[in-house]
Formats: structure tokens, sequence, C-alpha cells
């Protein structure tokens, strides 16, 4: 890695900005797929196929049977890690289920919020060397838990695991579709794909871009994506193996992987390199990691303090503390998607099963955005009811602030009330 000594603050803007990506072109690319879609439904999406992935789908639909046997095509050990995994993140995200409070704000006035989980949603898995099935755990078990009663998958992966992870997580139908092809099927509904009102997932740009183009239609989605992101903060008593490892881990998610590090030791830099470059040389991704390494920064700082300013300006998507007190500096950090504490706390163990959600807010998003949890697939509706004594109470409020606001029909739906209590 690159290491950057001591930078000063008015450099820091600079070395901790994202890629920025040339939005536009891609537009133009994608906005035609998305039309195409729209008014051709199942046959522009075939025909999508054929022309950019030269692929002729003849059914769209997986079928019962293809879900249904998916299983045995996997080993044991496999379905068990999945099964733990599920277990452990529905016990963490069943945590966040909120029991609705009744609130009386004056004697006969009570208001609360219901969670309704949203009906029908939709989640993307991509296709490509990783068939991510931790990704349709974790998008699928928040959905189940929120009680959504249509949860659409779309993937151009066959990959057995991500139908048997489908299964697990009660998706109702799943699709052969892929690209930006999949999140219109999803946005304005075709003959066979249920159109569904928020889409999850991650994807290539093609597929962010397709997201945020039907977001601007009405159709909700998670968030906006970009590529994933570590940063780590490490001291001396972080072990350089180990901080190596949880970079390369990283890194070979994609050559636009984000890849920071940041510490107060000289030593543990140096020993870090050493360490990734024995380590990247095992790795069947190495290509791909050593391109997101070539981009990467090891950033040495002064102080622990300096060191936590630049970590917040920087809103990591992985934050890993492998520093002594750990959990105490936690209170620090403002702005960060996931942060992993000590030194057995790998961001692998989050991706894939200790149970926190692995879809989290990059590209500087974490200042505003939180990750995926069942919140994001439950909306919140506000009830009120008013007795007789409730009206008398507030009546006269609400008649004075609609009078002044010169809302003559508001005040009078008061006060019909009020003289019928006479
Ligand atoms: N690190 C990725 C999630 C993932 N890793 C899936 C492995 N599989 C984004 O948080
Ligand atoms: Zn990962």
């Amino acid at each position: 890695m690159n290491i950057i000594p001591f930078p000063e603050r008015e450099q820091w803007p600079a070395l901790l900005a994202r890629p920025v990506l040339e939005a536009r072109d891609i537009e133009a690319r994608v906005q035609p797929v998305l039309e195409q879609v729209k008014n051709e439904g199942d046959a522009g999406i075939k025909a999508l196929a054929l022309k950019f992935d030269k692929i002729e789908l003849t059914d769209l639909a997986f079928s019962e049977k293809d879900i249904a046997e998916a299983g045995d095509k996997l080993d044991d050990a496999l379905k068990a890690a999945i099964g733990q995994a599920y277990e452990n993140i529905c016990k963490f995200h069943k945590g966040q289920l909120q029991a609705p409070e009744k609130v009386e704000t004056m004697p006969g006035v009570t208001c609360w919020r219901k969670s309704v989980g949203i009906e029908k949603v939709g989640i993307y898995i991509p296709g490509g060397s990783a068939p991510l099935f931790s990704t349709v755990l974790m998008l699928g078990i928040p959905a189940q838990i929120a009680g959504c009663k249509e949860v659409v998958l779309c993937t151009p992966s066959d990959h057995p695991a991500i139908l048997y992870a489908a299964k697990l997580v009660g998706v109702t139908k799943a699709f052969r579709i892929g690209g930006a092809q999949a999140i219109a099927a999803m946005a304005y509904g075709t003959e066979s794909v249920p159109k569904v009102y928020k889409i999850f997932g991650p994807g290539n740009q093609y597929v962010t871009t397709a997201k945020m183009l039907v977001s601007k239609e009405g159709v909700a989605i998670d968030m906006p994506a970009g590529p994933s992101e570590v940063a780590i903060f490490a001291d001396d008593t972080a072990l350089p193996c180990f901080v190596a490892a949880d970079l390369l881990s990283q890194a070979e998610h994609g050559a636009d992987s984000q890849v920071l590090l940041v510490s107060t030791s000289k030593k543990l830099l140096a020993s870090v390199n050493i360490a990734l470059a024995e380590q990247l040389e095992a790795l069947p991704r190495k290509d791909l990691a050593a391109q997101a390494m070539a981009n990467s920064k090891a950033i040495l700082v002064e102080t622990g303090d300096e060191a936590i300013e630049m970590l917040n300006q920087y809103a990591a998507e992985h934050l890993i503390l492998s520093i002594a007190n750990a959990e105490a500096v936690t209170e620090k950090i403002y702005n960060a998607g996931s942060i992993f504490l000590g030194n057995y706390t790998p961001e692998s163990c989050g991706d894939y099963a200790s149970g926190t959600n692995h879809t989290l807010p990059t590209n500087g998003y974490a200042r505003a955005y939180s990750g995926v949890s069942v919140d994001s697939f439950v909306k919140k509706i506000t009830v009120q009811h008013i007795t007789e004594e409730g009206i008398r109470n507030i009546g006269p409020v609400v008649e004075a602030m609609a009078e002044a606001e010169s809302l003559d029909a508001h005040k009078k739906a008061v006060t019909i009330r009020l003289k019928s209590l006479l």
C-alpha cells in the first residue's frame, strides 16, 4: 500500500475522496432498456437477454421444482453453514421489531404508529464470479420478519445456493433476469414479473443507474450504492497479518473496491505491507484484489484523535477498529455503516453470519443513511383516536390555528363537533 505520512488537514478531502463515476453516459444506455421492458414486457426482457448476454431465455421464472431441488445440489456442510447464518441473522433482526406505543398527548387524544410490511418488494442478486447467496439472506430475512407479502427475486445467476437461500427466506417468485432489465421488470411489472414497491440489492453501474432512474418514477430503492469499502484503524495492538487479511477480503470484491488503512504506528503500516504481499500471492482472485490495492491508501497520523476525525470524515461502509479500547472509541464514531471491534472481529463475519446486515451505505452515504434492517421493509402508519373529552381539549387549539391560517373549513370541522357536544 501507498503509505502517506502525516498529511496536512487540507489534504484530507482529496485523500479521502471516492472516484467519481460518469453517470450521464450510463443513463443514456440504461434508459432505452427501461423503456423496452416497460413497453414490451416479457418479450422485451427476452430480446435484451439475447442482445446483451447472448442468452435465449425460454422460461423467465424459476419453477417450484428448481427452487425445491436446489438444496440437493449443495453439500451438507454448506447447507449447515447457511442454516446457522440464517438463524443468527433472524435472531438479530427480530430484535428490531418495535411494538406500537400508544401515547396520550392530551386527555382523550391518543396517537400511535403501526408498522406494516411493504406489501411487495424486489431483491436483485447479480451474476458474475461471486454468487452472492449471502445477500439473499441479508435482504430476504428482514423482508420475512417485516411480513412483506410478495418477495420477488431476480438474478442472472444459476447458482443453486441462491435458490436454496431464496427458499429459506420465503421468496414468493424468482426469475432468471439480470441487469437493468431486472430492475425495470420489478419496477413496472410484466406479464410474469410482479410490480413491486421497493427494490433492494447490489449490482454493477447499469443496475445501480437503473435503480436510480426508476426511483424517480416512484419506486423506492434501498439506497444509492457505490463500490464496497473498508477502513481500518489499527494501532500496535493489531496483528499485521489480520489487518492484511481484512484489507484483502474487501479488495477481492472488485477492482473498484475502496480500501483505507489509518494508523498511528509506522511500524504497523510497514508490517501490514509485508503481510499483504505474502497473502495476495495466494489468492485466486489476486488480479482483482491487486488492482483494488493499487488504489488503496495507508495513512500515518500523529494521534488517535486525528485518526478518529479522519475516519468520521471518510464515513466508511465498514470500519474495523483494531485498537486498544475499541469499544470505548466506538462512542466517538458518528459516521460509519457498520463497526467491527478488536482483533477477532473480521468484516467477513458480518458479511456472512454474525447477525448484522451487510447491505450498508457506501460512498460517504453513511453520513446520513443506515444499513438495511427490518425498518427498510416496513412503513409506519400513524393512527389517532380522539374521544369526546379529547375534542373538547384539543378543539380550541385547532380552531385558533386554523383561523390564523385562514382555513375556515378546517376550523368548522372542529366547531361542528364541539357544538354537537353542548
Ligand atoms: N462485503 C460485501 C458483502 C459480501 N461479502 C457478500 C461477501 N459476500 C458488502 O458489504
Ligand atoms: Zn464482503
